[in-house]
């Protein structure tokens, strides 16, 4: 056995007694590889995912709503900051991570390409993408690389804050005048499929779940996780009073699982591809802020270098 394989067989076996990879520790080129892509894509996502609802920032109901949407924007921003910290400490810098997201070399979520036309929008984010959101993230709490793993734990807790701010607001918009029912309706009808959309392509078509398993970078895979959103979704549908767009969604008594319409794949890889409603708007908007913030960063580093300089 070469020394590489010898290498390798022993990772494999520390993943299988679900021990932690630090970013110390001899790793294969693949996993970190794939881990970059997965956490550069996820502090992207928490990045971009700012924008939708940073929108409503000036236009919140009432001062109470504000100052929660004004702090659920911010969180989002703390969970970018952990992320691109934890893909860090694999050897990629954060400028080059900002770089491949500018230029459209790096992905991040399909659900912020986007609008958000009404404030009911607020709702459905908060109630169903943070809510695909926790699904995905309370299973990566226990992914296979350290640093990943205790960044989701954190972010975990408050993601769980930003669902109930989001479920509220639709149950006060359901218990509302039937113009502010008919908005959540309308809020959810255009938020499904989308969110549906977050988990990634369907088990079969997905190239790298099954790595990422074995692996255990993740430990259920797209189709697993989605059907959990769906059964955990469709009662608090039923509470607030409103339908979900789909014809086909049933309980079946069989599986105990809820059945439910095929996703527009050709929508999802569309979208995915830089096609979707807001996507420019989406990468333009974060280019400005980024040279927008030019002299924040040289103020930084100016304070950092005096700094450095006085101690020595
Ligand atoms: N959008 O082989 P798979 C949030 C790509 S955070 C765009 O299945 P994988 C908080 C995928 O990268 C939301 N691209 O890939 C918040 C791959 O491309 P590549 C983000 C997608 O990695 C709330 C290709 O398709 N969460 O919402 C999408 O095994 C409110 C093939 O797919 C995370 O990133 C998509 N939806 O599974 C913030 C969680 N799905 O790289 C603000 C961590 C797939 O090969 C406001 N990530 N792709 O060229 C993951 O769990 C996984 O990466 C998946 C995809 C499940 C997203």
């Amino acid at each position: 056995m070469t020394e590489i394989e010898s290498k390798l067989l022993e990772f494999q076996d520390r993943i299988d007694r679900d021990e932690r990879i630090e970013a110390k520790d001899w790793m294969p080129e693949e996993y970190r590889r794939s881990l970059i892509r997965q956490i550069g894509q996820h502090a992207h996502s928490e990045i971009v995912g700012m924008l939708p609802e940073g929108n409503w920032i000036t236009r919140a109901p009432n001062l109470r709503r504000k100052a929660i949407l004004l702090s659920k924007v911010q969180d989002e921003a703390g969970h970018g900051l952990y992320l691109y910290s934890a893909a860090e400490t694999l050897g990629i810098d954060r400028d080059t991570m900002i770089d491949e997201l500018h230029s459209g070399k790096a992905k991040y979520s399909s659900i912020f390409n986007y609008p958000t036309i009404s404030w009911a929008d607020m709702g459905a984010i908060g109630w169903l993408v943070d809510g695909a959101a926790i699904v995905n993230q309370v299973a990566l709490c226990r992914t296979s690389f350290g640093p990943y793993a205790r960044a989701m734990v954190r972010i975990c807790k408050e993601e769980s804050f930003h669902q109930r701010q989001g479920y509220e607001i639709m149950l006060d918009l359901c218990k509302g005048s039937s113009d502010q029912k008919a908005m959540a309706q309308d809020a959810l009808n255009r938020w499904w499929w989308p969110s549906l959309m977050m988990f990634g392509p369907s088990d079969k078509d997905s190239p790298n779940t099954a790595q990422s398993m074995a692996w255990r970078i993740k430990r259920f895979t797209n189709d697993e996780l989605r059907q959990k959103f769906v059964d955990m979704t469709v009662p608090q549908a039923e509470i607030l009073g409103i339908k979900i767009p789909d014809d086909k969604l049933k309980w079946n008594e069989e599986r105990r699982h809820y059945d439910f319409d095929e996703i527009n794949w050709e929508e999802f890889y569309s979208v995915v591809k830089g096609n979707g409603p807001c996507n420019r708007q989406r990468i333009e908007a974060r280019k400005k802020a980024h040279e927008q913030g030019q002299w924040v960063r040289d103020a930084a580093l100016a304070y950092a270098e005096k700094r450095s300089k006085k101690i020595a």
